[in-house]
């Protein structure tokens, strides 16, 4: 079957409900079809700007607005980015993000030392990703052209729940954003969060977004909340695991070339229940030295765990800008 962007929501929620199995075994198959089923791309995380962030997501503990263990730090040197992106890229790690806790990018000084650093990092042969909230076209230019390989903005949830998670900001706002990365060759990674308090229609609801953007977001990471204390969503009850599962799977199905990028919330997940993630499709993880995803508050397994656990499964590390060409190839352009 070939690449669809006319998904509809009742097409998706059946997939999502189709029997456990059945829709393992289905979104397996496509993944055989589209990705080599032994590589799995490592990310490194990096927080380049740490807290005291403006907007008001639910779910945050950088936001200032809640008292959180994370405290407000200022923009990371050149040099320490270095340094962990080194380190990564001797461990075998294929792609560094760099994430700022600001709501917009501005054309400042510190954004000039953010393309700085893309570009020092970039051509230590890694991919660079970006997460620094909003953008316009002339700011994604820019991070082009100092070889940013994708750009990570989340749409977390559905158009309809979004303003229950965050109001200081729109949906159309980050459709936007994502808008202003396509004018570019920069990737597109965004994705999502479960564990909002959502229904399974807000969840659908967010895929149908996702998968009717064309081309498809070449990347789609799918978290799992990790309740931090002092945010409103603190109390939230955790995912069960066929719930993560389910929307791996339906992700794969409905975007089969993009790559699925199980992401915060992995920690909670065991060895066992990660490899019917990975069986799901799930085909992309972050990985640390610090065990920490961006802050204290959100617990990463480290290289060494992770290089076990993809050793058990016969699985190996994607090296960086592999995908590329192999999605090219396989859709014949
Ligand atoms: N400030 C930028 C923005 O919001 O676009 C980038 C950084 S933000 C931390 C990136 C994504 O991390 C969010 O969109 C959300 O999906 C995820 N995230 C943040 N806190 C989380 C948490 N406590 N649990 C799970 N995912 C979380
Ligand atoms: C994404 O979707 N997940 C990553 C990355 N993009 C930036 C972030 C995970 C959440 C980290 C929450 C924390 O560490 O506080
Ligand atoms: Fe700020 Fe991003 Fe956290 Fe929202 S998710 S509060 S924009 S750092």
């Amino acid at each position: 079957m070939g690449i669809r962007y006319d998904w509809q929501k009742n097409e998706i929620l059946d997939i999502y409900n189709t029997p456990f199995l059945e829709l393992v075994y289905q979104a397996a198959s496509v993944h055989r079809q589209f990705h080599n089923p032994k590589q799995i791309q490592v990310c490194k995380l990096i927080s380049i700007k740490t807290g005291g962030c403006p907007e008001d997501c639910g779910y945050c503990a950088q936001s200032a607005r809640y008292k959180t263990e994370v405290k407000p730090e200022a923009l990371l040197e050149k040099d320490t980015v270095l340094n962990i992106a080194k380190k990564a890229k001797e461990t075998g790690v294929s792609r560094v993000c760099m994430g700022a806790a600001w709501r917009e990018v501005r054309d400042n000084s510190q954004f000039e030392e953010v393309l700085d650093m893309v570009k020092d990092v970039t051509s230590m042969g890694l991919e660079v990703c970006c997460t620094l909230g909003m953008l316009t076209a002339s700011q994604a230019q820019r991070l082009e052209d100092a070889g940013l390989y994708a750009y990570n903005h989340n749409l977390d949830t559905s158009a309809e729940y979004y303003s229950t998670i965050i109001t200081t900001r729109t949906y159309g706002d980050r459709l936007n954003t994502i808008e202003n990365v396509r004018t570019t060759n920069v990737t597109v990674c965004s994705g999502g969060i479960l564990g909002l308090g959502e229904s399974i229609e807000d969840r659908v609801g967010m895929l149908y977004t996702l998968s009717n953007l064309q081309p498809h977001p070449e990347s789609v990471p799918i978290n799992i909340l990790s309740q931090v204390e002092g945010t409103p969503l603190e109390n939230q009850p955790d995912v069960p695991i066929w719930e993560v599962v389910r929307m791996i799977a339906t992700a794969r199905i409905i975007m089969p070339t993009s790559d699925v990028r199980l992401s915060a919330g992995r920690a909670k997940l065991s060895q066992v229940e990660q490899a019917l993630c990975f069986m799901a499709g799930a085909n992309s993880i972050f990985s640390s030295d610090d065990n920490k995803m961006l802050t204290v508050t959100t617990p990463c397994p480290d290289y060494d765990a992770d290089r076990d656990m993809l050793n058990l499964l016969g699985l190996e590390m994607r090296p960086p800008f592999e995908k590329r060409g192999l999605t090219d190839k396989l859709l014949n352009v």
